[in-house]
């Protein structure tokens, strides 16, 4: 009994801590308590997203590290030339503000199917900062592709998506990607 309630206290002292962690994340990279749907939610992000710092807009669309989404099959070689990545479809299309979910395939040097391990990591490289919620990872063997959900991009700006594909009997990294996508408020 005892340690039942113990139990239940020490959860709530844990969510209570990753709720003030969560908003102090939040403060420290906005300007503005303001949430989800202002049309001008761009303008009070107090940090550009690329050099063109001039009139009110923030868009990131044009910043020369994001993908272009309207090839809509986005497929990029590794950093070490081992494998192939291929952002099959995100949800919604393109990314946007909020919980995204990515269809991602993985090609071996003789274009086979990868189903090992992916480690994936979403992060604003301009602000030093992940995503709020860790994505989960899960692998469709029928479709053969890694399903990715939630890719939460809770503000504005260009997102980082990393891929990581470990091995799966050592601590090497057989290959990675990184994609970039301007999120736009
Ligand atoms: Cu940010």
């Amino acid at each position: 009994m005892s340690r039942m309630l113990f139990t239940s206290r020490g959860l709530a002292r844990t969510i209570s801590s990753f709720l003030i962690a969560s908003s102090g994340l939040l403060a420290a990279c906005s300007s503005s308590t303001d949430g989800e749907s202002g049309a001008d939610d761009g303008a009070v992000h107090s940090m550009p997203t690329t050099g063109d710092t001039a009139a009110g807009s923030v868009s990131c669309v044009a910043d020369p590290r994001v993908e272009d989404v309207e090839a809509r099959s986005l497929e990029k070689s590794g950093d070490l030339g081992v494998l192939d990545f291929v952002v099959l479809g995100t949800e919604p299309f393109p990314p946007a503000k909020g919980d995204n979910t990515f269809r991602v395939q993985i090609r071996d040097e003789q274009g086979e199917l990868v189903d090992g391990p992916l480690l994936v990591d979403a992060k604003m490289p301009d602000h030093g900062h992940g995503a709020r919620v860790a994505p989960e990872v899960t692998f469709d063997p029928d479709a053969r592709e890694y399903v990715i959900s939630p890719l939460n991009f809770f503000m504005p700006g260009v997102w980082e998506i990393d891929l990581q594909c470990p091995s799966e009997d050592s601590d090497a990294m057989i290959d990675s990607v990184q994609f970039f996508f301007c999120v736009e408020g």
